[in-house]
């Protein structure tokens, strides 16, 4: 007998970009997730809203932006604000039996974690590497769903797989024939960093395995909604913390028996703030007005392309305390983005670690010194045709052929921040001099990264430490 609601399942893998089976990468080994996607709906064009974990995260809970929910930086600095309401209230208020199993990173009102506005009938919490073991994380869902019984269930399983592609013991990919993106140098040392990504996907593939084989043993897969995302791009050149596709596009899909049919893709604009509307719409519950995404509902159903025409993305702190704000607007073909503080250097740990190869050569080698600068240097507006550029190598924001193109995202992009209150507008005409009102003291950013590069490059300690873990050349 049919369930009068689904039972809904949201998996979020750590760090996980675009290299996997299922998205046309012939190399990586991503059978499980390949398989999902061959049983529902592939995304081909879905979002994160911001490409580090806490703020991505906070806007899958609440549906808002994280300028919006509050939430734009880690929980040490940042909340949900007080009154908002989040995906287990919402669900536990339907009926749902909730749980949340893994990596949080998102914390709201009170004085416990993650408060009151994340009211979870079962909340394991795992920081450990058991965060990244297949067995342990199935354990874990059996036990969450052999406490269902007959109500229906939301469950959220974050796994840190494969985050910042780290423990994996035993490598299953051939660094000869990884591909390396234009956005890196060809060099072995990135090439055994990139074995050691691709490593990491195949482990989170398998951690995915072993949650739907738990759902399988519990028969309930056909009652199941099951959406499968990242929080953003891995931590790679041009990667998490930046704006460019690799940081915030995600893989997403939709497996959903009876409902969804197998083996579709959708080409439509998704955002993550799409998710929470989603599972409103699938547990029966009325609209949220004030919501900043759109159900999935028709997608799911076959519609083609009409849920949105753009998806919007937003950084603030890029890492710890790291204070880079900038903004972006991207549609079908075009991405816009402002660098609210272009006057700040980028750095975040990919800066770091896969700068060294390029600074080594960047005296000799143009394009060394090109991908050095355009991570670690923004000018105040960049411009992106990702049709002709998928890459996003090429700034045509100085290009008199694309002025029309460039006024007319600048101006969407401008008034999506004044109609969402976004408080760091009032850098967008820092030009003119106005002051960083919100820049305290310690967001600053004590470390110019190109002096950084040259410095570790010259100290025989950060030499050894990065030598030993990738080697530099
Ligand atoms: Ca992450």
């Amino acid at each position: 007998m049919p369930r009068e609601l689904p039972d809904l399942l949201l998996i979020t893998v750590d760090d996980m970009g675009m290299e996997i089976g299922a998205y046309g990468d012939p190399h990586v080994k991503t059978p499980s997730i390949d398989r999902l996607a061959a049983q529902g709906m592939r995304f081909d064009r879905a979002f994160v809203v911001a490409s580090t974990c806490s703020p991505s995260r906070s806007a899958i809970l609440t549906g808002l932006h994280p300028h919006s929910n509050g939430q734009w930086g880690f929980p040490r600095y940042t909340r949900v604000r007080t009154g908002i309401r989040t995906l287990p209230d919402y669900l536990k208020s339907a009926g749902y039996f909730t749980g949340m199993i893994g990596k949080f990173m998102v914390r709201g009102e009170g004085k416990e974690f993650p408060g009151p506005q994340f009211p979870f009938d079962v909340w394991e919490r795992v920081y450990t590497q058991d965060g990244r073991d297949p067995a342990q994380t199935g354990r874990r869902v059996t036990a969450f769903l052999e406490q269902v019984g007959e109500r229906p269930f939301f469950l959220m399983v974050n796994t840190h797989a494969p985050h910042e592609s780290r423990a994996v013991a035993q490598s299953v990919h051939s660094a000869e024939k990884i591909p390396v993106p234009p956005t890196n140098l060809d060099t072995p040392a990135v090439r055994r960093r990139l074995t050691k990504l691709y490593d990491a996907y195949s482990q989170a593939d398998a951690v995915v395995a072993a949650i739907l084989e738990s759902l399988e043993a519990a028969g309930k897969t056909r009652s199941t909604l099951v959406l499968l995302l990242s929080d953003h791009g891995p931590a790679v050149p041009s990667g998490k913390g930046t704006l460019f596709d690799p940081g915030i596009r995600t893989p997403l899909i939709a497996r959903w028996p009876g409902t969804i049919k197998p083996g579709q893709t959708s080409g439509a604009l998704v955002s993550t703030v799409d998710i929470l509307p989603t599972f409103l719409e699938a547990a029966r519950q009325p609209a949220v007005p004030g919501l900043q995404g759109r159900s999935l509902f028709d997608l799911f159903e076959g519609a083609d392309g009409a849920n949105r025409t753009v998806v919007f993305g937003g950084n603030t702190l890029i890492q710890g305390n790291r204070y880079f704000p900038q903004r972006a607007i991207r549609t079908a073909q075009y991405k816009y983005i402002r660098n609210l503080r272009p006057d700040i250097e980028f750095l975040n740990n990919s800066v770091k670690s896969w700068g060294l190869p390029m600074m080594i050569v960047w005296e000799t080698d143009p394009r060394a010194r090109f991908l050095l600068e355009r991570n670690v240097r923004h000018p105040a507006e960049e411009l992106y045709d990702l049709a002709a550029d998928p890459h996003e190598l090429v700034n045509l924001a100085g290009d008199s052929a694309h002025a029309e193109t460039l006024s007319r995202l600048r101006g969407e992009l401008r008034q999506w921040l004044l109609e969402t209150g976004d408080p760091w507008i009032v850098l967008w005409d820092r030009e003119s001099g106005s002051p960083d009102p919100l820049e305290p003291a310690e967001f600053k950013n004590g470390t110019e990264p190109i002096k950084w590069l040259d410095a570790a490059l010259k100290d025989p300690a950060l030499q050894a430490k990065y030598e030993s873990k990738f080697g530099t050349r």
